[in-house]
C-alpha cells in the first residue's frame, strides 16, 4: 500500500505570539495534503485570538477543530503575577488531560500531535498514553530556547543569577549578558519560570523540536543545540521557518493603506510593539516626539493595554491633537488590529521599529526589512542581540527594557534617522530576505527539514 499523508494535530498555547505560528503552520500542513486538527483552548484571554481562530477556519474548512474548556485558575490563585496570558499557560497545563477522549478517538487516527512548549510537561503522558509521537514547537529564538532548555541547571545554581556576574553562560552558546535575562527567571518562584523551567524538563520525552527559525539567521546555535553541546538529551532541532503566511487580506478597517500606497518606496518606519505591550503614556508622548523628530514618514500601531479587550482609550485621549494634526501628511496613528503581514508586504515600509516578539522578526527577515530593536519584556533582549548579529538590525541596549524606563523623543528620533540611513545594513537586511527565501522554497533547508518530518510520519 501507498503511504497517505499523516494526521497531525496541533495544540498552542495563549496569545498571539502563540497562536500565530502554529495557525501558519497548520495551513502549510494542510496545503501539503495532511490531515490537520487545531486545538484550541476555551475561552481564549484575548480578542484577537478568538477571531483570528474562526477566521481561519472559514479559511480552511477541511481543518478540524477541537475546542476544550480550561478550568479557570482562581482569582488571584498566584501571587507572582497577574500576567492573563502567564495564568492562562497554567490553566491550560492543568486541563490538557481532558483531551486524551477526543485525541484517541480521532478519526482517521492521529499520527502525531505539535504542542507549545508552554504545556510540554503536562502534555508529556497524555501523549505517552496516547502512544503517539510528540512534537514540541516553540515560539522563540533558538537561542532563547537555548536559555529556557537550560534554565533548570541555571536555577539549580544560586550564583547563577547573581548579579556579581555579568553574563549567564549556558554550554555552546555565546554568553547572555545578565540585563538580557527576563528578570522573572531569577525568582524560581515566580510562576512564569516554573512554568518555563517544568517545560524545559519535559523536552527529552518528545521526538523532536520543530522551530520558527532558519538555518542562516542562527548557525552557531543551531549547531550547538543540535550537537549535544547546550545538553546531551535533547531531541532534534528541527528549523523550519520563516513560517510561510497564509493571511489572506480581511475585512477590517485598512485605513492605511491608500495613504501607504501613495508614499514612497522604502519611506515608512512601521512601528509597533506586539499584541502584548501596553506603553506608558509617557513613553507614548516620547515617541511621538521622536517619529516627528526623525522627519520620516510613519505608520505607528499604539496599544495601551495588554490584552485587547480593555484597550478602549482614544487616539485623541493618548496623543497632543496638536501633533496629529502637525503629522498628518506624513505619518499614521492606528489603534486596533492591523494586518503586520500586509504592511511588511508594503513597498513603502522602510525600517521597522519594533519590541523583538519572535513572529515580527521572522515576518522583517522574510522581507529583509531592516529593524530598530527596542525590546520590552520575555524572550525580546535575546531575541533583539540574535537579529543584530544576523545583520537585521540595530538595538540601542542603553534603552534597557522598554516597559521599565523612559527614553526620550531626543535618542529615539536620532535612532530612526540611523536605521534609514544606514545603507549598509538595508543591504545586510536584504541579504537575511533572500537566505530566508532560499531556506523555505524549493529544496531549502527548512522546507527538508519540515518535508522528512511528514515522511517519517507518512502512515
Ligand atoms: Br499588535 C499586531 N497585527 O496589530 P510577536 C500583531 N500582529 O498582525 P507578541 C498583527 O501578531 P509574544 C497587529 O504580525 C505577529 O505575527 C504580528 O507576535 C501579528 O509579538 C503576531 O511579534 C505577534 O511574536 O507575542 O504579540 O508580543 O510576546 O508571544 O512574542
Amino acid at each position: 500500500t501507498t503511504a497517505s499523508p499523516p494526521h497531525i494535530a496541533l495544540l498552542p498555547s495563549a496569545g498571539m505570539g502563540h497562536l500565530t505560528p502554529f495557525l501558519r503552520l497548520a495551513s502549510m500542513l494542510s496545503s501539503r495534503s495532511c490531515t490537520v486538527t487545531l486545538i484550541t483552548a476555551s475561552p481564549s484571554v484575548s480578542a484577537a485570538e478568538s477571531s483570528h481562530i474562526s477566521f481561519f477556519l472559514s479559511q480552511h474548512p477541511l481543518v478540524k477543530h477541537i475546542e476544550f474548556q480550561v478550568i479557570p485558575s482562581k482569582p488571584s490563585s498566584n501571587p507572582t503575577t497577574d500576567d492573563p496570558f502567564c495564568l492562562q499557560f497554567e490553566a491550560t497545563n492543568r486541563s490538557v488531560h481532558l483531551l486524551y477522549p477526543s485525541l484517541a478517538s480521532a478519526s482517521p487516527p492521529l499520527s502525531a500531535i505539535f504542542s507549545d512548549f508552554a504545556v510540554a510537561s503536562s502534555f508529556a503522558p497524555v501523549a505517552a498514553d496516547l502512544g503517539i509521537p510528540n512534537y514540541i514547537i516553540t515560539t522563540t529564538s533558538c537561542k532563547f530556547f537555548c536559555l529556557m532548555a537550560y534554565l533548570p541547571v541555571l536555577l539549580s545554581d544560586p550564583l547563577s543569577f547573581s548579579s556579581s556576574l555579568s553574563e549567564v553562560s549556558i554550554p555552546g552558546v555565546t554568553p547572555m549578558p545578565l540585563p538580557s535575562i527576563p528578570p522573572q527567571f531569577k525568582n524560581p518562584n515566580h510562576l512564569f519560570t516554573s512554568l518555563i523551567a517544568t517545560s524545559a524538563q519535559a523536552l527529552s520525552k518528545a521526538n523532536g523540536i520543530l522551530m520558527n527559525t532558519f538555518d542562516d539567521f542562527e548557525p552557531e546555535t543551531l549547531a550547538a543545540i543540535n550537537s549535544g553541546r547546550v545538553l546531551d538529551n535533547l531531541p532534534p532541532i528541527l528549523p523550519i521557518g520563516p513560517l510561510e503566511t497564509f493571511e489572506p487580506k480581511k475585512e477590517q478597517d485598512q485605513s492605511y493603506l491608500p495613504w501607504l500606497d501613495s508614499q514612497p518606496e522604502e519611506s515608512v518606519v512601521y512601528v509597533s510593539f506586539g499584541s502584548r505591550t501596553a506603553m506608558s503614556s509617557a513613553q507614548i508622548r516620547e515617541l511621538s516626539k521622536g517619529l516627528e523628530r526623525s522627519g520620516y514618514r510613519f505608520l505607528w500601531v499604539l496599544k495601551t493595554s495588554k490584552v485587547d479587550k480593555d484597550d478602549k482609550e482614544e487616539l485623541k485621549d493618548l496623543l497632543e491633537e496638536s501633533f496629529l494634526d502637525r503629522t498628518k501628511n506624513k505619518g499614521r496613528v492606528v489603534k486596533g488590529w492591523v494586518s503586520q503581514q500586509d504592511i511588511l508586504e508594503h513597498p513603502a515600509i522602510g525600517g521597522f521599529l519594533n519590541h523583538c516578539g519572535w513572529n515580527s522578526v521572522m515576518e522583517a527577515a522574510r522581507k529583509g526589512i531592516p529593524m530598530l530593536a527596542w525590546p520590552q519584556h520575555g524572550d525580546q533582549s535575546v531575541n533583539a542581540e540574535v537579529l543584530e548579529k544576523a545583520g537585521l538590525g540595530i538595538w540601542e541596549r542603553k534603552w534597557g527594557w522598554g516597559l521599565e524606563g523612559l527614553v526620550s523623543g531626543e535618542e529615539i528620533g536620532k535612532k530612526i534617522v540611523e536605521l534609514m540611513e544606514d545603507e549598509k545594513l538595508r543591504g545586510l537586511a536584504r541579504k537575511v530576505g533572500e537566505n530566508a527565501g532560499k531556506a523555505t522554497g524549493i529544496g531549502g533547508k527548512s522546507e527538508k527539514v519540515l518535508t522528512e518530518v511528514l515522511e517519517y510520519l507518512e502512515q
